[in-house]
Formats: structure tokens, C-alpha cells, sequence
């Protein structure tokens, strides 16, 4: 097995590895750690079924069943489905638009998640790519000051996304949903290092305006999303992209013609426990 770095900010590509096979508790450890130091793997060629898709995953964690997606599969309650595959009655497929902002999965929640792996069932003939952006080093390379006046703040994470693809039940459900304020600044609970957890899913600070807010939020994003903090993931089918969400975030792009066909499927590892509940607004 070896790591080729993906880009100078965060990622590696896995080569020499077979996820459909028995994965030594040797070989799973180098993994780990490689996950932890690049923050995102590929790996390539992956010719998985579902549940081994789902066993890999489950090497690292408890996952997440998704109860509150539209998205989960019926028959795999691990696995969401993020396609532009129309539904069944023919009718769009709710899940087309998921991840077009800068995101952290589960941010939303008080349970963010540790990791995700997405794999690449089909693809459009161009782009459809996934952005992803190192935490760290946007974290890392912030002013003291800066730093100083982010430690303390909580940013309020919206769950949800665009309601205009969603049936009138969810929406009402989503918006019964009490918002969940996240530390701007946490630690990342294996390496110790601080990361910068902020997003486009957040719109305020606790104990701020929107407006007041918006200002350095806007920074925060601008400068998070730097390319130089970047790599961009142009899909092959049957790749696997798994990332920290701890330590990354990374954003969809609709970079693609949507009567083609991209069908991903994606596994969550549930995280530890982070953030409170505020009052709706
Ligand atoms: O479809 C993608 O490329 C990413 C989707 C996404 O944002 C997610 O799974 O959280």
C-alpha cells in the first residue's frame, strides 16, 4: 500500500489496496493514520457491493442511520443516495441539489459526523466534481487576533437546504427543528489540533445579529474556501472519497447537465457530541 498526496492542502489517493477484501488490523491502522494526516482519501477502482461498502465503513465507527433523511436508501438505513435519478413516479429526485453549500455533515446536529465515504456509482459525461477544504489550515494561518475573537463564538448551523426540492411534509418538519449552535473554533478529538468549524449552512452568531454577522461569517468563508486550501475531486466511476469532517468541508458543485445522470452513495460515521440546541428565532 502507498499515499500519493492529492494536492499541496489536504487529501491522498490510496494505491495497492482492495476494499472488497479482508483488510488486516495492520493494513486498517495505516489507514487511519493516513486518514488523519491527509484528512481525505481516494481510493480508486473500488468494485464494492453495498454492504461492502457498508462493512468498510463500519471499520471505523458506529453509523449513522439517517433517520431524518429523505435520502436514505429503504433497504440500507446506512447508505444516503444522492442522485439525479428521477424517482419512481417519475417526479425529480429530492436528493439532486445536496451539498451545494460549504458544509460539514451534520454540522446541523449535536452529533456531527466523524467521517463520510461517498462512492461513485455513475457520473456525467463533465464535471459534477466535489470541492474540500482543510480546517486547519484555514484555522492555522488566521491572524491572533482573529483567533482571539472566534474562541468563545458559536455559529448557528440551519439545517436543511433548498426547500423547493422537498415535499411540503419535510419542510414543515425541517422547519420544527430547533437550530444548533457549533463552536467556531473546535478540536479535533485524535490529533488535538484546532480547526476553524464554520460553513454556509451558518447565519448567525450566538449573541449576534444576522446582519452583524454576515460581515465575518463572509470573511471566514472567503478565506476558508482560499484555493490554495482547496483540492477539487473530478469523479471516476467507482471511486471512493472519504473525508474528516472534523478537520474538513466541502461543497457539491452542480458544475454538470442535469438530465445526465450522477448517482452517489454515501456511508456516515457517527461523531462524538458537540454543540446545544437554541431557540428558534
Ligand atoms: O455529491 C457530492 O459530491 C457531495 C454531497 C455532499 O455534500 C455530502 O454527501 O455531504
Amino acid at each position: 500500500m502507498a499515499f500519493r498526496p492529492l494536492s499541496y492542502a489536504l487529501g491522498a489517493e490510496v494505491l495497492g489496496i482492495d476494499l472488497s477484501k479482508d483488510i488486516s488490523a495492520a493494513t486498517f491502522d495505516e489507514v487511519h493514520q493516513a486518514f488523519l494526516r491527509y484528512g481525505i482519501l481516494l481510493f480508486r477502482d473500488q468494485h464494492l457491493t453495498r454492504e461492502q461498502h457498508i462493512a468498510f465503513s463500519r471499520r471505523f465507527g458506529e453509523l449513522d442511520c439517517n433517520e431524518r433523511s429523505p435520502d436514505t436508501d429503504p433497504q440500507y438505513p446506512e447508505l444516503i443516495i444522492i442522485t439525479t435519478r428521477p424517482r419512481a413516479d417519475g417526479t425529480p429526485s429530492e436528493s439532486r441539489y445536496t451539498g451545494r453549500l460549504w458544509h460539514s455533515d451534520l454540522c446541523h446536529t449535536l452529533t456531527p459526523a466523524m467521517g463520510s465515504l461517498l462512492r461513485c456509482i455513475e457520473r456525467p459525461d463533465v464535471g459534477g466534481d466535489t470541492l474540500f477544504s482543510n480546517m486547519y489550515l484555514a484555522y492555522d494561518t488566521l491572524s491572533d487576533g482573529m483567533k482571539k475573537l472566534l474562541e468563545g463564538l458559536h455559529g448557528i448551523h440551519a439545517r436543511g437546504r433548498q426547500y423547493d426540492t422537498m415535499s411540503t411534509e419535510r419542510v414543515a418538519f425541517l422547519k420544527g427543528l430547533r437550530p444548533v449552535a457549533q463552536p467556531a473554533v473546535r478540536v479535533h478529538p485524535e490529533t488535538g489540533r484546532k480547526t476553524l468549524y464554520i460553513g454556509e449552512k451558518v447565519k448567525q452568531f450566538v449573541g449576534f445579529t444576522p446582519e452583524e454577522s454576515r460581515p465575518l461569517l463572509d470573511f471566514l468563508n472567503r478565506h476558508a474556501t482560499r484555493p490554495e486550501f482547496v483540492y477539487r475531486h473530478q469523479w471516476r466511476k467507482h471511486d471512493i472519497v472519504m473525508w474528516d469532517n472534523r478537520c474538513t468541508q466541502h461543497q457539491a458543485l452542480g458544475d454538470f447537465d442535469m438530465t445526465q445522470i450522477r448517482h452517489m452513495e454515501r456511508t456516515t460515521i457517527k461523531g462524538t457530541p458537540s454543540g446545544y440546541l437554541i431557540e428558534a428565532a
